[in-house]
């Protein structure tokens, strides 16, 4: 007999009959333990570990101890992470598609989202994530962003003239903020408290949950309800890790993101209504802009400049306004 070839084939039985190594997942998140995110990326990797037997231990790293949002995109596209939950916001630097997230006022509200990213929809942009390196297993709420200062109240779009916020790196935004007349300077998550606080900008903008867990309302007590964006985000595994799965871990860990969003968006509504307690009670001027309809109508531009940039993704825009 062959030596050689009883060798190979003593390997492959040897092989079969040991269990799979363990996947040790590694998860990025940025925001503090006690956010409903965080909860649900808990339960995320305890249900993955659970489920799979130990064939795949996520860990989930918080407070973006491994890095601003768009390395961590980078990390997770290239397999150096494995998974995350990402905010749309960003990712329009990288996935183009999901920069019609990312146009003011594309949603009527949250319902909306809902009703368009749980449906066909959704899976057009899980489809283009996919092209780049993501699968978008769910999706999470992050609520609607608004804007908020150290100065004033904000009521209609003269009063963000001359004024210097801070936004997600995406051009979108800046483009936003430029057409209501203000300078937009696109900064990590981690360096906004200070930047406040030092007079660097004055302002920034986000949801309620946000801007009581990073501590913004401390230094910028004037929160104007514009609602302009609601951003959806995803829990993405890297197609790496995710290609490295047996179809029936992966349906297993995709079952895990599903009730983990399902989590998120209950503790989400509980958390919004919370943070807009403890800030109003910490001192926050929370206020209604005078006509909502003027902060929409100075978007025209936006949008104009960017389906002139992507005349593809035109179809796209017209179907999620065309959703009821
Ligand atoms: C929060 C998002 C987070 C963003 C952050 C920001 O959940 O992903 O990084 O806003 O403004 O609401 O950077």
């Amino acid at each position: 007999m062959n030596y050689k070839h009883t060798a190979v084939t003593g390997l492959l039985a040897a092989m079969v009959a040991m269990p799979a190594l363990a996947e040790d997942w590694r998860g990025w998140n940025i925001h503090p333990e006690d956010y409903p995110n965080s909860i649900a990326l808990e339960m995320f990797a305890e249900q993955v570990a659970e489920a799979t037997e130990g064939r795949v231990t996520p860990q989930v790293y918080h407070n973006a101890v491994l890095g601003a949002q768009p390395d961590a995109i980078e990390q997770v596209r290239n397999g150096g992470l494995d998974f995350a939950n990402f905010n749309m916001g960003p990712m329009g630097q990288i996935v183009p598609a999901t920069n019609v997230l990312s146009l003011p006022f594309i949603f009527k509200d949250v319902d909306h989202m809902h009703r368009v990213m749980d449906n066909e929809i959704g899976e057009r942009f899980s489809k283009a994530l996919s092209e780049e390196g993501l699968v978008a297993l769910s999706w999470f709420d992050s609520g609607s962003r608004s804007f908020y200062n150290t100065k004033k109240p904000i009521m209609s779009p003269a009063d963000v003239d001359g004024m210097k916020f801070r936004v997600m790196n995406n051009d979108l935004y800046v483009d936003m903020v430029d057409q209501l007349g203000g300078n937009a300077t696109p900064m990590a998550y981690s360096e906004v408290y200070q930047s406040l606080k030092t007079g660097v900008i004055d302002g920034a903008e986000n949801n309620y949950p946000s801007y009581d867990s990073s501590n913004h309302f401390e230094v910028a007590p004037y929160y104007s309800i514009t609602n302009h964006l609601i951003i959806p985000e995803c829990i993405c595994i890297s197609t790496a890790s995710w290609e490295a799965l047996s179809a029936e871990d992966q349906e297993m860990v995709k079952q895990a993101a599903v009730d983990a969003a399902e989590t998120q968006r209950e503790l989400w509504a509980e958390r919004e209504m919370a943070s807009l307690e403890k800030v109003k009670a910490a001192g926050s001027k929370i206020n209604e802009v005078d006509d909502p309809k003027a902060f929409q109508d100075a978007m025209g531009p936006v949008y104009a400049g960017f389906l002139a940039e992507n005349p593809d993704l035109e179809a796209l825009v017209k179907d999620i306004q065309a959703t009821d």
